[in-house]
C-alpha cells in the first residue's frame, strides 16, 4: 500500500488558500454545462449513456488494478443510474493541493482521476470518454457518492450541476469496501431524453466483461418493479469468449480459439481469432475498452502478422508453389472472426470520428506477438493449420476469379451515366443531397412509383424478386448477381473497400417493399447488402425505409390511411359508433395506384419514413449473423421472441 501512504502524506501537507481554487473548480465545471457536446460528445441518448460509462470505467480501472471484482450498474426507478464497486473505495483524506477530501477532489476537479491515479494500478479510462467523473457530476441534476472504506462509511451529495449540497461525512460503520455512485442526469441538460435504454447498457457492459477477464459486471433495469431486468456478464476467458460469442451463429471450422498475448514497453495487447464457414470478416479492434471502429496500428499489426504467417506457413509446407502468388490481407481476412485489444497508457487518436488508433509502436508490438504466437500454435497443430489454408486460398481463388469477372463486365459498363442501368427511372435534380432513390419491390409497384414520383427529385429502380443473400453468397456471385449491379451502378460510389460515399448520386436510398413476410425478408436483403457492402452509406444515414399505410378506410366517401394497427383502432374511436367504415387492408405496394402510392408513401410533405441508424454495429453484425447466416435454429429462436423483428433491428 505505498501508493496509500503517498496518498496520505500529501494529504497531510498544508492545505493552500482554497476559497480561489474554489471558484476554478465551479467555473470547470460551469464549462462543462455550457459546453456539454465538448466532453460528451452529444446531449442526445448516446451522450445520456455516456455518463454511465464514465463512472464504470472508473470501477473498470479498480478491476484492471487488482482490488475489484464486482461492478454492478442499476438503473433505477426515475431513470437514476446506480453503480458500484467492491474496490478499495475513493481515498476520502484531504487532498493538500485543494484541501478538499479526495472524493470530493475527483468528482468536482475536471481530470483529476489520472493525476492522483498516477503510479497506483492501470489506468485505462482516458480514453475517448475517459472525460472523468467530474463531467458526470457537472451534467447531473443530484450525485451522490457513497465510500466504504477504513471501517467506516462515507458519504457526500453534489446539486445542480456539481455544487457541494452535503459536504463528506462519516455516517456509519463499515466492514467491507468500496465505491457506490448514484446520480440523476439534468433534464435541462439532456434536453432530449432522460430515459436510459436497458439494451444499450447491457450490450456495452457485456462488451466490457469480455474486455476486462474476470469482472463481474451485474446489469439491472429496477424501473418497473413488477418485472426487473437483470444480466450477470462473468468471463473468465476474456476476448476468447467473445470471439466464442460472436461465432455462435456461425459455422466455425475449427473447434480451438486461437489466442495470443503480450506485453511490451507497457502496452498490453491481447487478439482472440476463429475462422467460420463464411465470407465475411468480423474483426474488431478495442483500445483501452473503447471500439476502434476505423481501426489503426494494432489492426495493422495483427493484419501484417496473419497474413506473414499464413503466407511462410503455406510456403514451407507446400500448400503454396514457387510461382505462386502471395496470400493477401483480403484472403486471409475471409471467414475471420477476431479481437484485437490493446490497453494504452497514452492512446493516440485520430481519424475522422477519432476511433483510429494512431501510436505507431503498437503495430511493431501487436505484430510481434501475433507472429510469434500464431506461428507457433500452426506448428503444434498441423491439422488446424491445413484447414486455414485451405479456406485462405480458397478465398485467393474466389478473389481472383471475382477479378476477372470485374474486368470483364468493366469492359461493357464503366460507372457513368451510359452504364446507368436501363431499368432506373432516373430523377432530373443535379444534386445529390435532393436526390432520392427508391428501390421498390416488383415491376407493378414499379411502375406506380414512375408514375406517381415527383420526377425532379425521385428515381426509381425496381427490383424483380428477391435479391441474393450476400450473407451466404461468394463475392463472385455477389457481382454476377444483375439486381446488384443495378444498385451498383444506380448509387453509384462504388462498393465494397473502395466504396466512396461522397461520390453517390442520392442522398436518400429508399427501400419500399410490401408491409408482408416477403417485403421484410426483401427489406432484410437490401440492409444486409448496403451494410455489408456499402456500409459509410448506412453509416451517414443516406438509408432509409419507407412506411406504406398497412390499411385504407373509407368512410362517407373520404379515405383515411392507416400505418398500423393502433391507428386504426384511434380513427376508429373517432368516428360515430355505428359509422359504416369501409376498411381495406394493402396486402402489397402494388394495390395503391400512382396517385395513392405518392400521398401515402412518397410525398415529402405526407410520407412517414424510417432511417436505419447504426446504433452498435457489432450487435448489429450479430443479428445479420442470425437472420441471414446458414443455421436455421438461432433465427427461429429470434424470430419467435421478436415476432415484430424487423422493427427491433438495432440498426
Ligand atoms: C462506482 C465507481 O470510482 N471506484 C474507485 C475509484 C477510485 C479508487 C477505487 C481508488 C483509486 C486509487 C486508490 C488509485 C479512484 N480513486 C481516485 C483517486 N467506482 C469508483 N475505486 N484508491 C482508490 O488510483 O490510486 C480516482 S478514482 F484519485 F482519488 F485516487
Amino acid at each position: 500500500m505505498e501508493d496509500e501512504e503517498k496518498k496520505i502524506e500529501e494529504l497531510e501537507r498544508a492545505p493552500e488558500e482554497y476559497t480561489e481554487k474554489n471558484i476554478q473548480v465551479l467555473e470547470g465545471l460551469e464549462a462543462v454545462r455550457k459546453r456539454p457536446g465538448m466532453y460528451i460528445g452529444t446531449t442526445a441518448e448516446p451522450g445520456l449513456h455516456h455518463l454511465v460509462w464514465e463512472i464504470v470505467d472508473n470501477a473498470i480501472d479498480e478491476a484492471l488494478a487488482g482490488y475489484c471484482t464486482v461492478v454492478t450498474v442499476t438503473i433505477n426507478k426515475g431513470d437514476t443510474i446506480t453503480v458500484s464497486d467492491n474496490g478499495r473505495g475513493i481515498p476520502v483524506g484531504i487532498v493538500a493541493k485543494t484541501g478538499k477530501p479526495a472524493v470530493e477532489t475527483v468528482y468536482t476537479v475536471l481530470h483529476a482521476g489520472g493525476k492522483f491515479g498516477e503510479g497506483g494500478g492501470y489506468k485505462v479510462s482516458g480514453g475517448l470518454h475517459g472525460v472523468g467523473a467530474s463531467v458526470v457530476n457537472a451534467l447531473s441534476e443530484w450525485l451522490e457518492v457513497v465510500v466504504h472504506k477504513d471501517g467506516g462509511i462515507f458519504k457526500i451529495r453534489f446539486e445542480n450541476g456539481g455544487h457541494v449540497a452535503k459536504p463528506l461525512e462519516r455516517i456509519g460503520d463499515a466492514q467491507d469496501t468500496g465505491t457506490i455512485v448514484t446520480f440523476k442526469p439534468d433534464a435541462t441538460i439532456f434536453q432530449e431524453t432522460t430515459i436510459f435504454k436497458y439494451e444499450t447498457i447491457r450490450d456495452r457492459l457485456r462488451q466490457m466483461a469480455f474486455l476486462n477477464k474476470g469482472v463481474r459486471i451485474v446489469v439491472r433495469d429496477e424501473r418497473d418493479l413488477d418485472n426487473v431486468l437483470e444480466d450477470t456478464f462473468h468471463y473468465e476467458g476474456g476476448v476468447k469468449e467473445y470471439v466464442k460469442y460472436l461465432n455462435a451463429n456461425k459455422t466455425p471450422l475449427f473447434e480451438d480459439i486461437i489466442y495470443c498475448e503480450g506485453i511490451d514497453s507497457g502496452i498490453v495487447a491481447e487478439v482472440a481469432m476463429q475462422y467460420n464457414d463464411g465470407y465475411a470478416s468480423n474483426v474488431y479492434s478495442f483500445c483501452n475498452n473503447i471500439n476502434t471502429h476505423e481501426g489503426g496500428t494494432h489492426e495493422e499489426g495483427f493484419r501484417m502478422a496473419i497474413t506473414r504467417v499464413i503466407n511462410a506457413y503455406a510456403r514451407q509446407n507446400k500448400y503454396l508453389k514457387d510461382n505462386d502468388d502471395n496470400l493477401t490481407n483480403d484472403d486471409v481476412r475471409e471467414g475471420l472472426t477476431a479481437i484485437i485489444s490493446v490497453k494504452h497508457p497514452n492512446p493516440q487518436y485520430e481519424g475522422q470520428t477519432k476511433t483510429k488508433l494512431g501510436n505507431s509502436e503498437v503495430r511493431k508490438i501487436v505484430s510481434n506477438i501475433v507472429g510469434e504466437q500464431f506461428n507457433r500454435f500452426l506448428m503444434e497443430n498441423p491439422k488446424t493449420a491445413k484447414i486455414i489454408i485451405d479456406k485462405v486460398v480458397l478465398a485467393s481463388n474466389a478473389r481472383l476469379a471475382a477479378k476477372n469477372a470485374r474486368e470483364a463486365t468493366r469492359k461493357k459498363s464503366v460507372l457513368d451515366i451510359a452504364s446507368l442501368p436501363g431499368k432506373l427511372a432516373d430523377c432530373s435534380s443535379k444534386d445529390p443531397e435532393k436526390r432520392e432513390l427508391f428501390i421498390v419491390e416488383g415491376n407493378s409497384a414499379g411502375g406506380s412509383a414512375k408514375n406517381g414520383r415527383d420526377r425532379e427529385t425521385q428515381a426509381i429502380l425496381p427490383l424483380r424478386g428477391k435479391i441474393l443473400n450476400v450473407e451466404k453468397a461468394q463475392q463472385k456471385r455477389v457481382f454476377d448477381n444483375a439486381e446488384i449491379g443495378n444498385m451498383i451502378n444506380g448509387i453509384g460510389g462504388g462498393y465494397g473497400p473502395d466504396f466512396d460515399v461522397t461520390k453517390i448520386r442520392y442522398h436518400k436510398v429508399v427501400i419500399m417493399t410490401d408491409a408482408d413476410v416477403d417485403g421484410s425478408h426483401i427489406r432484410i436483403l437490401l440492409l444486409t447488402f448496403f451494410y455489408r457492402y456499402m456500409r459509410p452509406l448506412v453509416e451517414n444515414g443516406y438509408v432509409y425505409i419507407a412506411q406504406p399505410p398497412l390499411y385504407r378506410a373509407t368512410y362517407r366517401s373520404r379515405h383515411y390511411y392507416c400505418y398500423n394497427d393502433e391507428q386504426l383502432e384511434v380513427l376508429k374511436s373517432k368516428l360515430p359508433a355505428n359509422a359504416r367504415i369501409d376498411i381495406q387492408r394493402y396486402k402489397g405496394l402494388g394495390e395503391m395506384d400512382d396517385t395513392q402510392l405518392w400521398e401515402t408513401t412518397m410525398d415529402p410533405s405526407a410520407r412517414k419514413m424510417m432511417r436505419v441508424t447504426l446504433d452498435d454495429a457489432i450487435e448489429a453484425d450479430l443479428i445479420f449473423d442470425m437472420l441471414m447466416g446458414e443455421r436455421v435454429e438461432p433465427r427461429k429462436e429470434f424470430i419467435n421472441k421478436h415476432a415484430k423483428f424487423v422493427k427491433n433491428l438495432d440498426i
